[in-house]
Formats: C-alpha cells, sequence, structure tokens
C-alpha cells in the first residue's frame, strides 16, 4: 500500500497511527516510491533533540531539481510548469513547459558556474515575481548552491544585513520590478545595499523595467546575453541528503533577523507530500498560491512542491488592487485555477471591497481554497467559503512556519471535515502536543497550551545560519526534548486545534490569562469594524490593561467615536467576559505589518506603554509610515 495520497477519513486515521508507530517506515516508503535518487540511505532519521541535531534520509544523495524537472519530461515535457501572469494584465500571460524550464535552467545553472559560483556558496536573489526568480532558485539547487531569496521589497539596510550574515558571493537581481502602478528601482536599492557588502564578487541584472541603471566595471553583467551564450544542458551536482538547498530570513521578535537553514531531501520529501494532500492535487489543476517567492510559502507551494508532483504552477507579478479589486478573481477564471491559496490579511482587504468584484467572474474551476499566515478570523472564514469558494471548496486552513518548512496541521480536503477557524487536524508524521507552565503535557481535549512538536519531521530547519546555539535556545530549550513553535493552540473536543496566537501576545489582566486573539474576533465582529491589535500596557491595579487599535471600515457610518469605543466595550463584554475590556482604544489607518500580513505587535506594544525609544528591527516592515501616525495619536 501507498502511503502517499489519502484517500478517506479512516485511511488518514491508519496512517497517521503507521506514522506515529513507525515514522521510518511511514517517511522511509514515501521518499522511496515517489522521488528518484543517486543512492539510497543508511537511516530514515537520526536525532538529538535536546541539541537540535536532526538528520533525515542519512547518506542518501540527490537532486532536488532533478525530481522538480528532469523525471517529467518524458511524460510530460510540454505541460505547462509555469504560468507568469504579470503585473499589467494587458502584457499577457506567458505559459513555460517543463521542457522549456529545463532548458532554461539548465542555462541559468550553467552561467552560475562559468561566473565561479560553486556548491556550498550563497547567492542572494532580490527580484520580482517574474520567472528568473523560480529559474534562479532551480539553478542554484541545480549546482548545489545555497540561494538565499530577500523580498524585493525590503530595504537597502534590509538587503544589506541578510547578504553578510551569510556572505554571499553572488547576487542576482533586476534592473526594476512592477507592482501595481508603481515601478521600483531594484538596481538602485542594490548598488545601495552593496556599498557595504565586502563578500559580494559578481551580480547578474535581469531586464525587466527597461530603465536605465547603474552597471559596476567588473562587478556588474547583464544576465541575457549570459544565457543566450549558455547550452541548455546541465549535469545536476549530486547533493547529500543533508546538504544545505536555502537560507530563508525571518525576522526574530528581537535581534537580527535569523536565517533559517533547510537542507536537501527531508524538505523535499515534505513539501511534495504536503502539497499532494493538503491541496487534493491532481495532474492537469491549476495551482496559484499568492504568497511572494520570498516567503517560505512562495518556496513551498509556488516552486518546491508543485514542481516536484508536476503541477502546473502560477507566478502572479501584482497586487490584489490593480488594476482594480477583481484582479484576483479574474485571474483565476483566465487560468481556470483549481487550488487558490492565500493570506487571511488579503482575504480580509477584498472582503471590505463590494462583492460584485468577485460575482462577476465565473470561479467555478476551483476545487480547494486554503489560508496561510496568521489565524483566519470567523468573519473571514466565511466570506472566503461563500464568495470565493460558493461553499463547494473546501478551506484548507494551513498552520506552519518558515522553521517548518512545509504545512504541519490543516485539513485534508474531502477527507477532514472542516471547521472554521481550526486548522484542525496534524498530517501524518507529525506529532504536536501542548505544554502547560510546569512543561507538562496536557492530555485530553478541551485543553489550551503552548503548541511543541514532539518528534523530529523531515522538512524541519537544521539551523540558523551561523549560530546554533540560537537555535537551540530559541525553539529547543522552553520545553525539552521538544520543538516550541511560539504559537499558542487550543485543542477542542474532537482533537482539533486551532492556533490562537503567538504566546508572548497573551496579556495577563488581573491575574487571567487573556489571548490576543479571540478579543480581536469579537471586536472584528461590530460592523463599523475592518480590522484591530490588541496590546497589553502595565497597569498599577490590574497588572496589566488592554489597548486596542482598531481600523474602522471605510462606510463613514459610526462618525460618533465616543458611542463606538462603548458600543464595542460592551461587545466585547458580552462575548468574552468584562474582563477583557479594553482601557484604551485608539482608531487608527492602518497597523504595522509584514508582507504576510502579521503585526509587528511588539512596535503597539512600545506605542501602548508609551516607549517610543526603539522599536527593534523594523525592515520587514511594509507599510513604516503608520507607526508615526499611531505614535502621534497615541492615548
Ligand atoms: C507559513 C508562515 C509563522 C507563524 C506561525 C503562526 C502564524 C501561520 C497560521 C498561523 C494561525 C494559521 N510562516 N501562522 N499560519 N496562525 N493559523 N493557519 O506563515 O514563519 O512567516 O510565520 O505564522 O503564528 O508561528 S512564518
Amino acid at each position: 500500500m501507498s502511503y502517499y495520497k489519502i484517500k478517506n477519513l479512516e485511511e488518514y486515521f491508519k496512517h497517521y497511527k503507521k506514522s506515529i508507530r513507525e515514522p521510518r517506515k511511514f517517511w522511509g516508503k514515501i521518499a522511496e516510491e515517489n522521488f528518484i535518487w543517486y543512492q539510497g540511505w543508511d537511516k530514515v532519521v537520526d536525532f538529538n533533540m535536546g541539541e537540535a541535531d536532526v538528520k533525515w534520509f542519512v547518506n542518501a544523495k540527490v537532486n532536488i531539481t532533478k525530481n522538480c524537472i528532469d523525471r517529467h519530461l518524458a511524460k510530460r515535457g510540454d505541460k505547462t510548469a509555469i504560468i507568469f501572469e504579470p503585473n499589467n494584465p494587458n502584457e499577457g500571460a506567458l505559459h513555460i513547459s517543463y521542457n522549456e524550464l529545463y532548458d532554461r535552467v539548465a542555462k541559468m545553472a550553467n552561467v552560475l558556474r562559468e561566473q565561479g559560483v560553486k556548491k556550498g556558496d550563497r547567492v542572494c536573489i532580490y527580484l520580482p515575481m517574474i520567472p528568473e526568480l523560480a529559474i534562479a532558485v532551480l539553478a542554484c539547487a541545480r549546482i548545489g548552491a545555497i540561494h538565499s531569496v530577500v523580498f524585493a521589497g525590503f530595504s537597502a539596510s534590509a538587503v544589506t544585513s541578510r547578504i553578510n550574515d551569510c556572505e554571499c558571493k553572488m547576487v542576482i537581481t533586476s534592473d526594476g520590478g512592477f507592482r501595481g502602478n508603481k515601478s521600483i528601482d531594484l538596481k538602485g536599492i542594490i548598488d545601495e545595499a552593496l556599498e557595504k557588502c565586502p563578500s559580494v564578487e559578481k551580480v547578474l541584472v535581469a531586464n525587466r523595467t527597461n530603465t536605465d541603471v547603474n552597471m559596476k566595471e567588473g562587478r556588474d553583467q547583464w544576465l541575457q546575453p549570459l544565457l543566450d551564450a549558455a547550452i541548455p544542458n546541465n549535469v545536476a551536482e549530486i547533493m547529500d541528503a543533508e546538504d544545505p538547498l536555502f537560507i530563508l530570513y525571518t525576522s526574530g521578535s528581537t535581534g537580527k533577523p535569523k536565517g533559517m537553514l533547510h537542507t536537501t531531501a527531508g524538505y523535499m520529501v515534505q513539501t511534495a507530500y504536503s502539497f499532494k494532500n493538503i491541496f487534493n492535487y491532481e495532474e492537469n489543476d491549476v495551482f496559484w498560491c499568492t504568497a511572494d517567492i520570498g516567503w517560505i510559502t512562495g518556496h513551498s507551494y509556488i516552486l518546491y512542491g508543485p514542481l516536484l508532483n508536476g503541477a502546473t504552477t502560477v507566478i502572479f507579478e501584482g497586487v490584489p488592487s490593480y488594476p482594480d479589486f477583481g484582479r484576483f478573481w479574474e485571474v483565476i477564471d483566465k487560468h481556470k485555477v483549481s487550488q487558490f491559496y492565500t493570506a487571511p490579511t488579503a482575504i480580509r482587504s477584498l472582503a471590505k471591497e463590494s462583492d460584485e468584484w468577485v460575482d462577476k467572474y465565473d470561479l467555478s474551476s476551483l476545487k480547494v481554497i486554503g489560508s496561510v499566515g496568521e489565524p483566519i478570523n470567523e468573519e473571514a472564514w466565511h466570506w472566503y467559503n461563500d464568495h470565493v469558494g460558493k461553499k463547494k471548496c473546501p478551506v484548507v486552513d494551513t498552520w506552519w512556519q518558515t522553521e517548518t518548512g512545509s504545512i504541519m496541521i490543516s485539513p485534508v480536503p474531502f477527507v477532514t471535515p472542516t471547521k472554521p477557524t481550526y486548522a484542525t487536524l496534524p498530517l501524518p508524521g507529525i506529532q504536536p502536543v501542548l505544554m502547560d507552565e510546569k512543561r507538562n503535557e496536557i492530555e485530553g481535549n478541551q485543553v489550551v497550551g503552548s503548541l511543541c512538536i514532539k518528534f523530529p519531521w523531515p522538512s524541519m530547519a537544521r539551523t540558523i545560519w551561523g549560530d546554533h546555539e540560537r537555535y537551540k535556545e530559541t525553539y529547543f530549550s522552553a520545553f525539552p526534548g521538544k520543538y516550541f513553535t511560539g504559537d499558542g493552540a487550543l485543542r477542542d473536543e474532537v482533537g482539533y486545534y486551532r492556533i490562537t496566537g503567538r504566546v508572548d501576545d497573551v496579556v495577563i489582566v488581573s491575574g487571567h490569562n487573556l489571548g490576543t486573539a479571540p478579543i480581536e474576533d469579537a471586536i472584528n465582529e461590530h460592523p463599523a469594524v475592518a480590522e484591530s491589535a490588541i496590546v497589553g500596557f502595565p497597569h498599577d491595579i490590574k497588572g496589566n490593561a488592554l489597548y486596542g487599535f482598531i481600523i474602522l471600515k471605510e462606510t463613514g457610518e459610526y462618525r460618533d467615536r465616543d458611542n463606538l469605543t462603548r458600543e464595542i466595550n460592551e461587545h466585547v463584554s458580552s462575548h468574552i467576559g468584562p474582563i477583557a475590556k479594553l482601557d484604551k482604544i485608539q482608531f487608527v489607518s492602518g497597523l504595522p505589518k509584514t508582507r504576510s500580513g502579521k503585526i509587528m505587535r511588539r512596535i503597539l506594544r512600545k506605542i501602548a506603554e508609551g516607549d517610543f525609544s526603539n522599536f527593534g528591527d523594523t525592515s520587514t516592515l511594509l507599510n513604516p509610515e503608520i507607526v508615526d501616525e499611531i505614535k502621534d495619536n497615541k492615548i
């Protein structure tokens, strides 16, 4: 029997039990039957959780791009691998077949080798969402260079610190990039960033916007002429299972960004397996994940997961609001998208607009719709289910992290009955546990605790680049022998998980432990509220009190702010309890957010405390200007 595809709930439980009792047999069989290897493993897994030391498929040899591309050519050479949908719909989409992808990746890999990039070298990729980005990533993997994709919306100083941390030898960028009605001077940002990056020897520049850029003699070269001169054949590097595949920086709540290091074979096996099951992928489906490739979601579910399964994956250069708020729905209609995967922040921002934008398009090709990045509130879940999925498409609320590499807790569509705001059940192979303050595992159902994982899984990060101690300390020390996610969760009466948010977001008011997410959910139910964020601030009597930052809907009703403040508090009082009443409510026009929609609460906490001295690393903020507005209007 094969474990690769879960067909029904009974089978889910069967596979799950097998994966816990005999994890080596379970993952070993999946790895053996679904991938091509140069050489098999001596051991499926070898680990010491206390030392944060984990190895999967020990001594196996493999190249992930052989699995993403080469092995599909005989059967699917002419099939579309990538649909490129440009920022401006009038430019027209591009279809890249698996054959063409092979040629383009081979050429790029040859260029990288000619330019002196070797196995183990780090390459920084700072590109907009264009085919060259996918091709550069895959070309690095082809030759064993470690890719470090930096989101092309980050500032020069964010790029500098990421390049220096892992000492990149090369940068691949473009002249510029298009986003909505703006164009961004990417090469200018790189030039500024590289003033302080001694390790960078070469810069390859793709042409996207045809803008004039400065080319530094001896360092910078246009990419296209090099590609034109390269041959479309390449022998892949033979990689050890545990050779590094990529580094991806994730902002720590304090201190400098952490370069999460992922290795080759385990990441390959679990991204492919999770993609297949969580999106119910079948041949001829068209898969669209709207994330940027600069985020882990883009790595695992725009590129590796889909390509490992021989799928057609959409790369979208634009934004949800350009040229209008129908853009996502138009793309689904145009390319007959089967699976659509986005973030709650995008769902909420589109739900705020008229339903006509979504009703205008034919979304009948959709089969599964997904959400990732933060807890999806009940209202957004229902809007997504009703208006996008038309109540026919299971909503997969997928919980995972940059550190976990692939999806860990999620419904399996058509298998696991969904429940709004619940990520539901762990994938086979994943062993979540809830822990109490005394570091004991909480058994049974209808309980709340800190979410940990008690057995290694193949796609977990192996270390923080250059700082294994920090890796151990951050994830493996709070609960000895277990991986601590940093998230809190509850387990309901049937064992479904609901992620309640980061545990550092919990506020103790008068001795009561309050999670901010349920309070925010209650506030968001008020018809005037678009979004909210709650933080604690010190209070003489209660220890902490609650401060709410609230964005109102754009309808213009509810002008009387005092009335509104009272109404919101009455609502919170009746839904959660009087203990959860907010001491201060500030109406704001936006919240400080990262690209994936995560609110930087650390900044709000500082503002609520009245400490404007040091907001820490804000390089990943999408809208830094909002910080001043909120600061200036503090109550
Ligand atoms: C994939 C990604 C990880 C953090 C994680 C959570 C939050 C992600 C969900 C979620 C509730 C979800 N990687 N998170 N997915 N919270 N429900 N379905 O987001 O490294 O950027 O962030 O995101 O707090 O720990 S990430």
